[in-house]
């Protein structure tokens, strides 16, 4: 069980990054404005355009609140944040943010985040809740966001209706009760697999409206077997939990049966002896 009474003064908002050198700075900055005692942890793969470099700088300007962890290489935006949550953990924070670094996620919007994890144990950011929304994403992009979170939901039956977002935060307790180290998803289905453990183990999460803005600067990247990754997990993760659900009915059914069993069973013995 996860304790709500615990602080959530300590915020740290992890950004992963990958060729980010032209979005860094402006979303660092803005973020340290919006939320200025969170500090900021940058995952950063070794891109080869120097992101790292400008967060090595970024961190020498305040190396208080400004973190920095240079990784191998290109690993996927999963791992960099398993990487970042772990860092955060050992280091003491009580709230844990994910944030992309291209500008799709607006750190104007991160108090409201913060605010509603008051009462929940994990906060998505929703572009499909009222006052949610999407700005410059072809109808295609949309398609495929708003069918793999409709999918999702009709798989495992979790009431989130922007399962694929990745602007989310969570109280350091929530990704204690859950086990980080199974996690294998990669892509953007890590935004799926961590929502799933949430809601599997019967924690609060709950969706703000935000405004998603399609990156303006750097590449997307997004491919097609980040897609196919989503599709394939979550219909198993569906067929799993429809599989548990109807053991459990027929677990059910079984004992509400068995006395009535019983009692015909007792009543064909009596009528037998009296024959
Ligand atoms: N450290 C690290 N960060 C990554 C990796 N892949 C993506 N990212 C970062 O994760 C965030 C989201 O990646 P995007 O390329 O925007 O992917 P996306 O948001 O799913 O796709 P778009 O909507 O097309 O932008 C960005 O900050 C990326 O730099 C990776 O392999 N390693
Ligand atoms: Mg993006």
């Amino acid at each position: 069980m996860v304790d709500r009474s615990e602080p959530t003064d300590k915020v740290l908002v992890i950004i992963p990054t990958y060729n980010e050198a032209e979005n860094i700075e402006p979303i660092v900055t803005r973020l340290r404005t919006s939320v200025p005692d969170a500090h900021v942890l940058v995952a950063d793969d070794n891109s080869p355009d120097g992101t790292g470099d400008i967060a090595d700088r970024l961190h020498n300007a305040d190396p208080e609140h400004i973190h920095v962890m240079h990784r191998k290489g290109k690993q996927g935006l999963g791992a960099a944040y398993l990487a970042g949550f772990h860092w955060g953990l050992d280091h003491g924070y009580n709230v844990l943010v994910e944030h992309d670094a291209d500008g799709s996620h607006q750190p104007e919007q991160l108090p409201a985040i913060l605010e509603a994890l008051e009462d929940a144990d994990m906060v998505k950011g929703s572009r499909y809740v009222k006052g949610g929304s999407v700005v410059n994403w072809p109808a295609s992009r949309l398609l495929i966001s708003r069918g793999g979170s409709l999918w999702t939901r009709m798989c495992t039956g979790m009431n989130v209706k922007d399962i694929t977002g990745g602007f989310n935060a969570f109280r350091a307790s929530t990704l204690r009760a859950i086990d980080l180290d199974e996690i294998a998803s990669a892509g953007y289905c890590f935004q799926l697999d961590l929502a799933w453990r949430v809601a599997k183990a019967g924690l609060k999460i709950v969706e703000v409206p935000i405004e998603f803005i399609e990156r303006e600067r750097g590449e997307s990247k997004m491919s097609k077997d980040i897609v196919t990754e989503a599709l394939i997990r979550t219909t198993l993760w569906g067929a799993e939990f429809r599989a548990q659900q109807a053991k459990g009915l027929a677990v059910k059914g079984l004992e509400k049966a068995a006395p009535v069993i019983k009692q015909a069973k007792q009543k064909a013995d009596k009528a037998r002896k009296d024959a």
